[in-house]
């Protein structure tokens, strides 16, 4: 972003370091993979987390998911999701935990619990941050999103790692496509 004021360019920095050593800090087993991605979004907080915090609509945003129904839970931590995903990927479905869901820190995490595909033990957490004296009338956002997944029998770690690095960057340039049209 652009700053009037260094001092408050690394006020702003050092929250977004901050927040990101409490919450993505995973502990990532000998054969796990771990990675995380960080999305500019020119939209307020506000707007993308209303988008990213609805554990029952991840189609809202997310390609490869067709479809979604909740098993349990009414939206808060412990709701259980299905979802179905398009064809074409290694995978038909999967079951997910709502881990953490904080509207005040702006922190959602959910674990995959089961399902058919490869990515046994997924944990992800989504993360946003103000960008101080961001450009766009209302404020900017940045989403940092860091997962930890166990990596498949058959492949390697950097494969897997890209692999899924590929599906969080995609989900995490619709959610910004999505959210700055929610403020336009
Ligand atoms: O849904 C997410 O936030 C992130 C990922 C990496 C989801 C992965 C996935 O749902 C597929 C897209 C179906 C790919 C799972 C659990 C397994 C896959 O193989």
């Amino acid at each position: 972003g652009h700053y009037e004021n260094p001092a408050e360019e690394m006020r702003g920095e050092h929250d977004v370091q901050e927040a990101v050593a409490r919450h993505h800090d995973h502990a990532v087993g000998p054969n796990q993979c771990c990675s995380a991605v960080v999305q500019a979004v020119a939209a307020p907080v506000a707007a993308v987390w209303s988008v990213v915090r609805r554990f029952d609509k991840p189609q809202a945003y997310k390609h490869f998911v067709k479809s979604c129904s909740v098993i349990v839970g009414d939206g808060d931590v412990g709701t259980l999701r299905e979802v179905r995903v398009v064809s074409g990927l290694p995978a038909a479905t999967s079951t997910e935990r709502l881990e953490i869901l904080d509207d005040e820190s702006h922190v959602l995490s959910f674990r995959v619990v089961g399902g058919e595909h490869r990515l046994a033990n997924y944990c992800s957490v989504t993360t946003l941050h103000p960008v101080v004296g961001g450009s766009a009338g209302g404020g900017c956002t940045l989403v940092v999103e860091s997962y930890v997944v166990d990596v498949p029998p058959g492949n390697t770690t950097e494969e897997t790692r890209v692999f899924v690095d590929t599906i969080v960057k995609c989900n995490l340039q619709s959610l910004a496509r999505i959210a700055e049209g929610l403020v336009r």
